[in-house]
């Protein structure tokens, strides 16, 4: 299967996109043949400092690569490096009925979250979704729940592309995780955790020892006692506990029995150090990594080519079809 994924290089990676995304890569790669993107495109559309964007790219390649993607396997490079992102997305553009991009949640989130910057290209980005998964043939993209609205659009688009032009994409399916699909805010449980909140609601795959202890500490809990899952009742006990599970290696239930008669205290402490544990290699290789520059920009040229290869390719077969000259 042709697999597609990205990240935006919008900050500090956390552990909701590791879970959500990145992990299932891993994986996939080993079976598959993967393009994973770092969607730098995406990220203009809600508010940015242009002098961090290269220092981010660089740093969300070293996370690919740290978290074990195979850059001899998996073809990893930036969005903005080939072209043919922009040029699909605006023919998708000219079949994408404008009701279905009205629906998306995340266009209503984010101009929520970012009310000054509220702008026609935060409303189209679902459009250059399609286009980077359709760009590549792809079957199957690795996301988070948030994104599989997303998905579900590029299906429909894919489709009606199909329709009006003659047989050219796959309906791709959105792969998600059974658990940790959503990952939520340590501050606010009832949201997603997010990279552009304030750093104390997520746990960022390089915090340090200290920051993870007091990000922990701080998390926002129910009332009430018992580390008990319960998502209506105890949403705040219940994302920690799906964290510690997903780390840890054990089911719910067990860690439930373990905490059985303790307080919240005992459970956050011991939560700390899995989460320092588990993320320790992580630091050491990204620290690493981050001073091999040149490497990591060779992987991304490199990536830049092979994708190229198979962008040029889909794209004259689009505009053939669509009857434009090539
Ligand atoms: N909280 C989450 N739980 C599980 N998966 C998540 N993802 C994001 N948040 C969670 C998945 O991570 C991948 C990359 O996401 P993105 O960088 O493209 O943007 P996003 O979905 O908007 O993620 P953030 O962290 O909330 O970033 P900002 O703050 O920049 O908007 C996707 O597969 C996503 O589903």
């Amino acid at each position: 299967m042709r697999i597609f994924s990205g990240i935006r290089p919008t900050g500090n990676i956390h552990i909701g996109n590791y879970l959500g995304a990145v992990k299932q890569w891993i994986e996939l790669q080993e079976k598959n043949e993967c393009v994973f993107c770092i969607v730098d495109m995406h990220a203009v559309t809600t508010p940015y400092d242009p002098k961090e964007m290269k220092k981010n790219i660089l740093e969300a390649a070293s996370i690919y690569l740290a978290a074990g993607v195979n850059p001899d396997k998996s073809i990893i490079f930036v969005q903005s490096d080939v072209r043919e992102h922009v040029e699909l997305a605006w023919l998708l553009g000219a079949i994408t009925p404008m009701g279905e991009l009205s629906r998306m949640t995340q266009f209503k989130e984010k101009s929520k979250q970012h009310k000054d910057y509220i702008n026609a290209g935060l409303f189209n980005y679902p459009v250059l979704m399609a286009a980077d998964i359709m760009l590549y043939k792809t079957q199957a993209v690795p996301v988070g729940k948030d994104q599989e609205q997303h998905v579900e659009l590029t299906r429909t688009i894919a489709r009606k592309f199909n329709q009006k032009f003659g047989q050219t994409f796959p309906e791709p399916e959105a792969i998600l995780p059974k658990a940790g699909a959503k990952i939520m805010s340590l501050q606010n449980p009832k949201k997603k955790m997010s990279k552009t909140d304030e750093s104390k609601s997520y746990i960022s795959l390089f915090d340090t020892e200290e920051e993870i202890e007091k990000k922990i500490m701080s998390a926002t809990t129910d009332s009430g006692k018992g580390v008990i899952y319960n998502v209506t009742k105890k949403p705040g006990i219940s994302n920690l506990l799906t964290i510690y599970s997903l780390l840890d290696g054990r089911t719910i239930q067990e860690i439930e029995k373990e905490f059985k008669g303790k307080g919240y205290g005992d459970f956050k402490k011991s939560l700390a150090k899995v989460l320092i544990n588990y993320l320790e290699p992580f630091r050491r290789k990204q620290k690493e990594l981050l001073t091999r520059e040149v490497y990591v920009q060779e992987i991304l040229n490199k990536g830049k080519s092979r994708a190229e290869v198979i962008a040029k390719t889909t794209m004259q077969e689009v505009k053939e079809k669509m009857g434009l000259t090539s």
